[in-house]
């Protein structure tokens, strides 16, 4: 069954140069990218993103972590890998949320670290089910930057609304 899931680069993987060796390991899935972009992180995403996690005594922390607070790289790197079992291939590729655990072969297993705070910096973020994808792609992607049709959509007028344009 074909399936979505979101890829982030963290903060981690982007100030260890890491982009290019994640890119090509997510490759052994054969899976297609349909949307790729480097965003910005407000605290008011980041905080979204992790909801889930709001009651843990880490949760201050992996915010900061996401936004790049730990690292001074103050962006992620966000995809959409798209195909057959796509949730499953690449959380598999990415290994365990403990780096100390994670298969060492694996994406965090290979690259990951526990800092000394007890944060698990663990490079990559991969959605862990379909519900928590199609959230979290919601959250990050509006639908023009996804080249496929992920999920139903609406056509909206917006007469007001200011964007950039180029000069
Ligand atoms: P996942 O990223 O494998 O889906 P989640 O439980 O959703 O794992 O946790 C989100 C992120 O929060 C993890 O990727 C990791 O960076 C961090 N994290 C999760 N659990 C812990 C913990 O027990 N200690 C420190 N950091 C954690
Ligand atoms: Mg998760």
């Amino acid at each position: 069954m074909s399936q979505a899931t979101l890829i982030l680069i963290k903060p981690d993987g982007l100030k260890k140069s890491l982009t290019g060796n994640i890119l090509t390991r997510l490759s052994e899935t054969k899976l297609e990218i349909v949307a790729a972009k480097i965003s910005r992180v407000s605290k008011e995403l980041a905080e979204e993103h992790y909801r889930h996690l709001k009651d843990k005594p880490f949760f201050g922390e992996i915010i900061r972590y996401l936004r790049g607070e730990l690292h001074d790289r103050h962006k992620v790197m966000a995809l959409i890998y798209w195909g057959e079992d796509a949730i499953v291939k690449c959380r598999k590729l990415a290994g365990a949320t403990n780096p100390e655990e994670a298969d060492s072969t694996s994406i965090r297993g290979s690259y990951g670290r526990i800092t000394t705070t007890g944060v698990y910096e663990n490079v990559i973020h991969v959605s862990a089910n379909e519900s928590d994808a199609e959230r979290e792609i919601k959250l990050w992607f509006e639908p023009e930057e996804i080249i496929v049709n992920l999920y139903p959509t609406k056509d909206v007028v917006c007469k007001e609304k200011k964007i950039k344009s180029w000069a």
